[in-house]
């Protein structure tokens, strides 16, 4: 894997012995207090996970390694006619912790394009299920039938001693990342395309590769799908899909098994599958408004009988963030340059002002704001992809950056196996009462 290998090397010995000196010095240092509300309520706030590749801000967003979204589309290497950041640069990034030049980017492309030949049985895994199954459960079958290729299973059942880990680990997570856009597509020609196939060119990046074998080779749709790839790619560690594959791969279960575990979880409408319920519910709404230019004040009644129904609004809120989500704001400038009269993108904009007042009004949502599966979808429609089923592929194609950069530092650090405590609520209650001493100290 060339450079890449290297200099992922240097700086995980270094992170190594790091880590090491910290703990022996400040191993004993309390870092917070759980409170019994926590431990019901999803352990929102807990700190209890080490991520390195992205720390999320309740209030700025997302940082990859420090840099912000807006940071990264100035300082990450283009494609020779675009102005959007290549993904692989945000993944040499997160990798190495390092900032890359263009021939680093272009290294890293080069290391995917060899290796992104898929065998044909992943593809007859995928043709087994009918063509109504969702494109996210054809995804992870897919990846699932590419787990046969797997360097750390086999090293582990050869023996390989716990200091080496990292190395088949990361062969795999490699070669993993390098085969999604062609699975990816596969699955969208199959579906929605008649099974008329594209094959990759090798002269594209890793994006703009998926862009063309998905049939979309308009200029605009590459460089969103540079951007997509960019800003869905990592959100620090505690997410349902980044916690999963972490989770899992505590398990030493390898790269395949653990990013699939992780994209399950991605597949949750309060998760990754957003993105397909906001087009969805936007175009429910635009049938029973019968126009595709709603009005914020129709806007508005729409969303209090989504509410009234029982229901979420999608695309709003989040278990962390405060704040709009500055993946929402990249996606809504691409919006203003690429395609600034498009009828359905100006309603996400209407939405935005619209719902946030209302969900403040209710009084227990803790940020009314959008996140980054508010706007993805309109961009997608402008270009011709209207399979909104299809959507949540993509943010799993770009996932696999940062939970697969994430998992290789996990066996690079010699991370253990994840097992928190849990408790009964006859044993909460017998604690309260002073009977039990659950968390026994
Ligand atoms: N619409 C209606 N009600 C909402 C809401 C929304 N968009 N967001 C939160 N609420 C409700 C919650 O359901 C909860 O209600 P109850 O107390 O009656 O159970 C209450 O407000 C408090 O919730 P919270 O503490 O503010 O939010 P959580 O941390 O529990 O949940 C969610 C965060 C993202 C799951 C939530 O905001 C939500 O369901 N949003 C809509 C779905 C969505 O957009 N998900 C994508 C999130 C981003 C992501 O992961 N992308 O992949």
């Amino acid at each position: 894997m060339g450079i890449i290998k290297d200099r992922f090397v240097a700086k995980a010995s270094a992170a190594n012995a790091e880590i090491k000196e910290l703990l022996k010095e400040h191993g004993n240092k309390k870092i917070g207090e759980v409170t019994l509300a926590q431990v019901y309520q999803g352990m929102r706030g807990i700190t209890g996970l080490v991520t390195e590749t992205s720390l999320l801000d309740s209030h700025e967003g997302i940082r990859f390694r420090g840099y912000s979204i807006p940071e990264l589309q100035e300082k990450l290497p283009k494609s020779a006619h675009g102005t959007e950041p290549l993904p692989e640069g945000l993944f040499y990034l997160m990798l190495v912790g390092e900032l890359p030049t263009k021939e680093d980017v272009d290294h890293v492309s080069a290391v995917l394009q060899r290796r992104s030949h898929v065998p044909n049985h992943v593809f007859a895994a995928i043709d087994a299920l009918p063509l109504h199954t969702h494109p996210m459960t054809m995804f992870v079958t897919g990846v699932m039938a590419l787990q046969t290729e797997s360097y750390f299973s086999k090293a582990y059942s050869e023996g390989i001693a716990k200091k080496d880990y990292w190395e088949p680990t990361f062969d795999d997570a490699l070669i993993l990342i390098a085969r999604l856009p062609r699975i990816a597509a596969y699955i969208y020609r199959r579906k929605y395309k008649n099974n008329e196939h594209i094959q990759p060119n090798g002269m594209l990046d890793w994006a703009g590769n998926l862009a063309h074998m998905l049939g979309y080779d308009d200029h605009g749709f590459r460089e969103l799908m540079r951007l997509y790839m960019t800003i869905h790619a990592d959100h620090e560690g505690g997410n349902v899909s980044a916690h999963t594959t972490h989770l899992v791969g505590s398990a030493l279960s390898d790269p395949y098994l653990a990013y699939a575990a992780g994209m399950n979880g991605l597949a949750g409408p309060l998760h990754g599958l957003a993105n397909q319920e906001v087009i969805k519910w936007i175009f429910e709404m635009q049938k029973e408004l019968g126009t595709d230019e709603p009005s914020k004040d129709q806007i508005a009644e729409y969303v209090r009988k989504t509410l009234s129904a029982g229901k979420v609004v999608p695309g709003y809120g989040h278990a962390v963030l405060r704040k709009t989500d500055p993946r929402f704001t990249a996606q809504m400038e691409f919006g203003k340059t690429h395609m600034p009269d498009d009828k359905l993108v100006n309603t996400v904009w209407n939405i935005y002002e619209t719902v946030p007042p209302i969900l403040q009004s209710l009084g227990k949502i803790k940020n009314p704001w959008p996140n980054v599966d508010a706007h993805s979808g309109a961009l997608l429609v402008h270009y011709g992809m209207v399979e909104y089923e299809f959507y949540t592929v993509l943010f799993a194609v770009s996932r696999s950056l940062g939970v697969l950069a994430s998992l290789i530092w996990d066996r690079a650090l010699g991370f253990p196996l994840e097992r928190p405590k849990s408790v009964t609520t006859e044993s909460v209650k017998q604690w309260l009462e002073g009977k039990a001493e659950i968390w026994g100290d």
